[in-house]
């Protein structure tokens, strides 16, 4: 390519705001040429940097990539940016479909005359789809008697969960019964998603409504293509989300639907505002813009009776719901040197209410919340657990009923579907957490509150550092704190991440390999997506033995382990291996060369969401609960269910959990949805050509590669209460990745606090500290000099 490029070419070059540019060719001179662009600016760049420009592309793009002239980075983005543009959200890339989230309701694009349309129509005979891919797999299933499955990925918020419902609709279409009366089927499978989101989805930083389990869902069918059942296999659900959120996030949807449930209702369960709630009130976001929760509660309901949750088991499940909001405001105090009490009369009430609720006794209730038994050879002693042992207690019980009910509420689904034995052929459609990364997880911040909230905080390496307001508002203030980060890059992240790992090795091989020998046979440049191979990272991970989880459960079953020692051994055992690396500074934290960037965990809680345990005493107190319900989600214990108290693997389950899924996955017929986010602020008709060329890259995120040598900051600032701004500053590079809105930029650096200072003293700010602590310097500045700190940092400052 490079040799065609001469003078009076149109080119694409690289530029920071805008990923790539175009621009014409001014001159050549060896192996550099000069550039200007369509914004104005002046390059010289090598030949080899320059891609040539398709002048003929029509203003629309095509909708299949494999007939753009170029197939090529910048050519890609631009045919996406452009179809996105006219609100044409669909692309194929060959047998491949990219959606591009629209984040507005675009009801003509699932309209049943829309369906009609795409029924038998040949792939590519119709604007690309996700009805057209759903109808291929459909048919290929019919024709060829084999089972097909569509696997949907894609970040947070890319619009997973919505293209598997529009798959579920349509599949639900093609093989839908005529009998009205036979139709109970498909029902109560569509039915199915709202009741799995209400208990299962909740607000995060990235979207508004994210799972927070992952799903595969296996519609099946008889002979003559109609759905004879389905199974939802769920995994991995979020536990801590029940007892821990934070800003901006909010708890599980239910908890806030039925604070929004009628008077009648939020009198039985003793409930009010989700202010009061501890459980809710750690974030100060309880609603959702365009959601009314009251209005869910009412629809959540009927979707429960249209998949066949009886009105008493509905009753059951509430109350469940609401003495967990109970348990969360029992709050304990210190008694004598080491005991707990109930803090207060408040604390008493919500430990009586969520003992009415829960139906097992109050003493007993208190007792298994602030006592453990110890068990010596001569007798069981009662030992008292200080306040925080007993909010630890708490929270445990808690997220336990949680999780065990919505395992209750899969299974009944997948009961009352029902499965047909008979069948031959499914289509499965995988919906699976998407990769969660330190860039993206905007709550792993520093959030400063103008009011005179919690103060919250940000782990930096070894430190944290606590901050309120900034110049201009009030006095700004920073010190050292030990308090915990807001939202860490923990466990979950690891498997859900660990998931990601295993789709995309299935991607890889299945579509990578085929595509790339195909495209190399006819000779297209198929350079834009370099195949990666995460073999190793999956080696890391899953290997038996030596891999991440082998050595996370056998630091488990050693009493003395601790999170420190865990990470030691992990220190020790990967210091060569190319996909792990030891943070600077870091003493419990390890980062992960994933295929999609880098991830940093922090091990603190590693070792206790690993383990799947049961306090014994919170076992006895609800296995003989009198709701016969809240009984049986607590079965006694005989020979073949594993002891309580005793440890079983979460991260192992999870990997075996994996493995029959990928078994699964590959005896079908894989079809590709990759969804796309084009914005991280969720707005419509925003399209940020960076972002979304990291998503197409898959690859190793910028930041990724720079964060070996720096920290970064992820500010989340409250500066107008509702605005949020995030900047990651990188003091040496300067890589400026993302922004929004007025108020403070905020830099850290490892070696350059000399460098912090000369800036200060640049911009002519008073107003300011730099803190010199451990060899890092942080300082705040006001945004209004943010491009002239970029600016500086690129000269050299
Ligand atoms: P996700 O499943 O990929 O994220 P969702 O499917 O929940 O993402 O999509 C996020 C939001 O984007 C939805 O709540 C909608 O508001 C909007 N959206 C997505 N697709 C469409 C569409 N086709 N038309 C209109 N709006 C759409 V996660 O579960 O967080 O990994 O965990
Ligand atoms: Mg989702």
């Amino acid at each position: 390519m490079p040799q065609e490029i001469t003078a009076g070419s149109h080119v694409w070059v690289e530029d920071q705001e805008l990923a790539w540019v175009d621009g014409v060719v001014t001159s050549v001179n060896g192996n550099e040429a000069e550039v200007e662009t369509i914004n104005g600016n002046q390059v010289t760049t090598k030949l080899s940097k320059l891609y040539p420009k398709d002048m003929e592309a029509p203003d629309t793009g095509v909708d299949d990539m494999t007939k753009l002239s170029y197939l090529h980075e910048p050519a890609v983005l631009h045919n996406l940016a452009t179809r996105y543009g006219i609100k044409e959200i669909y692309t194929y890339c060959g047998n491949i479909l990219i959606a591009i989230n629209p984040f507005q309701a675009l009801s003509h694009l699932y309209d049943t005359e829309l369906m009609d349309s795409y029924k038998g129509a040949q792939l590519g005979d119709r604007s690309p789809h996700v009805f057209a891919i759903t109808d291929v797999a459909y048919r290929a299933m019919n024709n060829e008697g084999k089972s097909n499955s569509i696997l949907v990925s894609g970040e947070s918020g890319a619009g997973k969960t919505e293209t598997t419902k529009m798959i579920m609709r349509y599949l639900a279409y093609l093989g839908g019964h005529a009998a009205a009366e036979a139709r109970t089927v498909e029902r109560k499978v569509l039915e199915s998603n709202p009741v799995l989101e209400a208990f299962g989805n909740a607000k995060t930083v990235r979207n508004n409504n994210s799972s927070r389990f992952g799903k595969f869902v296996e519609i099946q069918f008889d002979g003559r293509g109609q759905i004879s059942g389905a199974a939802i296999r769920t995994y991995l659900l979020e536990k801590s989300r029940v007892c821990q959120i934070s800003e901006p996030e909010r708890n599980y949807h239910c908890f806030y639907l039925l604070c929004a449930a009628p008077p009648k209702e939020i009198e039985k369960y003793k409930l009010g505002d989700p202010k009061s709630f501890h459980y809710l009130n750690q974030s100060s976001c309880y609603e959702l813009v365009g959601v009314d929760d009251s209005h869910d509660y009412l629809a959540t309901k009927k979707a429960m009776d249209i998949v066949g949750i009886s009105v008493e088991e509905q009753d059951a499940i509430f109350r469940i719901v609401a003495a967990i909001l109970h348990l969360g405001n029992i709050a304990f105090a210190l008694e004598g040197e080491d005991s707990s009490v109930l803090e207060d009369e408040k604390a008493k009430f919500h430990l009586q209410v969520a003992a009415e609720l829960l139906m097992c006794d109050l003493e007993a209730l208190e007792t298994a919340l602030c006592k453990r038994n110890m068990v010596t050879p001569e007798e069981v002693i009662k030992r008292s657990l200080d306040p925080l042992g007993a909010a630890i207690s708490r929270d445990g019980l808690a997220k336990t009923i949680y999780a065990r009910l919505f395992d209750w509420l899969v299974k009944k689904i997948n009961v009352s579907i029902g499965q047909d034995p008979d069948s031959k052929c499914l289509i499965g459609v995988l919906d699976i957490y998407g990769f969660e990364s330190f860039k993206t997880s905007r709550s792993y911040a520093f959030t400063a509150l103008l009011d005179d909230g919690p103060y919250s905080a940000l782990e930096l390496g070894p430190c944290v550092v606590k901050c309120t307001s900034l110049k201009g508002y009030e006095e700004l203030l920073l010190f050292e704190a030990n308090t915990k980060c807001l939202a860490e890059i923990g466990f979950e992240q690891f498997c859900i991440n660990f998931t990601n790992e295993k789709l995309q090795q299935h991607f890889n091989q299945h579509v990578f390999k085929m595509e790339q020998s195909v495209y190399q046979e006819e000779e297209i440049d198929w350079s834009y997506i370099d195949f990666v191979d995460n073999q190793d990272v999956l080696d890391l991970i899953e290997k038996k033995p030596g891999g991440i989880i082998s050595l996370l459960d056998e630091t488990c079953m050693f009493p003395k382990s601790t999170h420190e020692t865990f990470a030691q051994k992990l220190y020790q055992t990967f210091k060569d291996h190319k996909r792990f690396v030891k943070p600077k500074l870091a003493r419990t934290e390890f980062t992960i060369v994933h295929y999609a960037g880098e991830v940093q965990y922090q091990c603190d809680q590693f070792l206790d969401k690993n383990k799947d345990y049961i306090v014994p005493e919170h076992q006895e107190l609800l296995s003989t609960s009198k709701c016969s319900f809240i009984a049986s989600l607590f079965p006694s214990l005989n020979a073949e269910t594993p002891k309580s108290g005793k440890f079983s693997s979460i991260g192992s389950r999870f990997k075996l959990q994996l493995q029959q899924l990928m078994d699964i996955l590959n005896s079908t017929e894989p079809h590709y949805i990759r969804c796309i986010k084009p914005n991280s602020d969720l707005r419509p008709e925003i399209f940020e050509n960076v972002s979304v060329l990291q998503q197409l890259r898959s690859g190793v995120s910028i930041l990724g590669i720079a964060s070996q040598y720096h920290n970064y900051l992820f500010v989340n600032l409250n500066g107008k209460r509702k605005t949020y701004a995030y900047f990651i500053l990188d003091l040496k590079d300067a890589v400026w990745l993302s922004s929004a809105y007025e108020v403070i930029a905020f830099i850290f650096s490892v070696e350059e606090n000399v460098a912090c200072k000369s800036i200060m003293e640049k911009v002519g700010l008073s107003n300011y500290q730099v803190i010199q602590e451990l060899s890092f310097s942080i300082l705040f500045l006001t945004t209004e000099f943010e491009m002239t700190l970029i600016e500086m940092n690129k000269a050299g400052q």
